[in-house]
């Protein structure tokens, strides 16, 4: 990396003179010149090359090649301009586009190959990329290197551009149990995310009010669990759209299903699977966690485990884990006598152990991987090697940098999102503490550090429904976006937020209602 100092500090000042378009995230290598290109719409097209391994018929670049044509120039019918003045520059009117590998009907995965090589100059315009996903980044990356002169004609520089990932996990949660977000609200956001080239969307699906996730094998925990069943919930079919949805822009979803805490939703749906709370020596009336001690909660789990492994096709789901509140589970007499009779004591981490080792033991045996908030790491839960840890407390047991250092050293995967909790807003530009974090800023081994597969930017909902969803999103989260995406080099805050705040301007003219960074303006406000 000795180039990189000098070959970025050229590059800042050529961005900075407004030379280069804004990149959102920074590519991993970029060359550029002042030698520019002229692109008329009415002319341009995507085109696959001869001996590209995908061709016309490869639903994710024909839909694509579609997408970026209409938000590069509009999807009415495009009138070409009568121009006032001879354009001297010479015209580039395709992209062509190669691809190595075939796979257009698969699914991105954990393992998927992103890179992409986009040259454009006086002999081709190509973009080259092993998969699909590659290409689809290729494609963003693309779209954000035309430019508009002021009378309206379109062009492009002369670009090399070498550009792959830092980290393959680049995630964004969504939380759709404290506020139901309509469909739309989700596909929305996926565009967005594709735009930041985020690969991962993790469903927090269902949590303590509500219960929206329709249950084929369960319908009960959806109509008394959900906030209305006709109108807040998710159906089998609005489940496939988001999965195609995201696929289509080679984003993966990550469902999450939080047990045994963060439950009380599931309750009224099926009677008997939390724990009874006791207040003295009679029942309370209110309930705590998955009551973990019957072997109907197991049963229960086998079923709807089964369910969930067919209905979300990625590798990996997501089991929760956190936040496990002993109070109920201590209070209830039938736990108690279970504790004593397993050797347990009075350590109820090891009940919390029991229950999920369980759990994990289920879900393994459909094939499937998992990810488990970092509770499961700190309570000691005996977890298969394969397991990836999710890091989401700021400073307790320990601050979040030690905490990767100690799963990592534990020989787990892991992903960060402690110090990306973007429902957390202060007054003043929040997102540069967002995108100062260098997630590999802790002690430890090159294999521990080869360990963090990445991280996830969360939108817990407690106070965000569609009404404010997108502006607390956008262009916040894309400070994440950046930083798990490019170049651990690329930290400079002035040549950031030169490039975040013409990013949402382009947000903006996407129709996206991103909110400002700063005093200023955009040309295409209120579109
Ligand atoms: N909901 C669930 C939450 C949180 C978690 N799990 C959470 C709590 C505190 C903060 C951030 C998130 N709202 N189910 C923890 C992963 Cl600061």
């Amino acid at each position: 990396m000795a180039g990189c100092g000098l070959r970025f500090s050229l590059l800042l000042a050529a961005a900075l003179a407004g030379q280069t378009q804004a990149l959102w995230p920074w590519p991993q290598y970029i060359q550029t010149s002042d030698s520019h290109y002229a692109v008329f719409p009415y002319n341009f097209r995507f085109q696959y090359h001869v001996r590209s391994a995908a061709q016309p018929g490869c639903s994710v670049l024909d839909q694509a090649f579609q997408r970026y044509r209409d938000l590069l120039f509009g999807s009415v019918s495009w009138h070409p301009p009568t121009p006032t003045r001879k354009q001297h520059a010479p015209e580039k009117n395709s992209l062509v586009v190669h691809v190595v590998l075939p796979g257009c009907d698969q699914l991105p995965s954990l393992e998927s190959v992103e890179n992409y090589t986009l040259v454009i100059n006086d002999d081709y315009s190509l973009l080259r990329a092993e998969t699909v996903w590659g290409a689809l980044r290729g494609l963003e990356t693309f779209s954000q290197l035309i430019w508009r002169s002021p009378e309206g004609t379109y062009f492009i520089n002369e670009t090399k551009i070498e550009d792959f990932p830092r980290f393959p996990h680049r995630g964004l949660l969504l939380d759709t149990s404290r506020h139901y977000l309509p469909l739309t609200s989700i596909l929305d956001t996926l565009d967005v995310m594709a735009y930041n080239k985020f690969n991962v969307f993790h469903w927090h699906l269902v949590d303590d009010p509500s219960f929206p996730y329709e249950s084929y094998s369960f319908p009960e925990l959806t109509r008394k669990g959900s906030y209305n069943p006709v109108t807040h919930v998710y159906t089998a079919q609005d489940v496939k759209e988001v999965i195609e949805y995201a696929r289509l822009r080679g984003i993966r979803v990550l469902a999450e299903f939080d047990t045994p805490g963060h439950t009380l939703s599931w309750g009224p749906g099926f009677p008997g699977l939390l724990t009874p709370c006791y207040s003295g020596s009679r029942p309370s009336g209110t309930f705590g966690p998955v009551n973990p001690i019957l072997n109907t909660t197991y049963e229960f789990m086998s079923t709807f485990f089964l369910e969930v492994t067919s209905v979300f096709p990625d590798f990996y789901l997501h089991l929760g884990g956190d936040e496990v509140d002993f109070t109920c589970w201590r209070s209830n007499p039938d736990i108690q006598a279970f504790m004593k009779k397993k050797g347990f004591g009075n350590d109820f981490k090891q009940l919390e152990s029991f229950y999920i080792q369980t759990l994990l033991n289920i879900v393994s045996g459909y094939g499937k991987g998992y990810v488990v908030w970092q509770e499961v790491f700190d309570n000691k839960v005996k977890v298969p090697p394969d397991t990836i840890i999710h890091v989401w407390r700021e400073e307790v047991p320990v601050n979040y940098m030690k905490e990767l250092e100690l799963v990592t050293r534990a020989g787990l995967r892991t992903l960060l999102s402690a110090p990306w909790y973007l429902n957390h807003i202060t007054y003043g530009p929040d997102w540069t503490d967002i995108y100062m974090v260098e997630p590999l800023a802790f002690e430890g081994s090159t294999q521990q550090k080869a360990l963090v597969i990445g991280g996830e930017a969360c939108m817990w909902g407690e106070y965000v429904d569609s009404t404010n969803l997108v502006p607390r999103l956008w262009p916040r989260a894309g400070a994440v976006a950046e930083r798990l995406w490019s170049n651990e080099s690329v930290t400079n805050l002035d040549f950031a937020s030169k490039r975040l705040t013409q990013f949402r301007c382009e947000l903006l003219r996407r129709g996206v209602q991103a909110q400002p960074l700063n005093i200023g303006y955009c040309e295409q406000e209120f579109e």
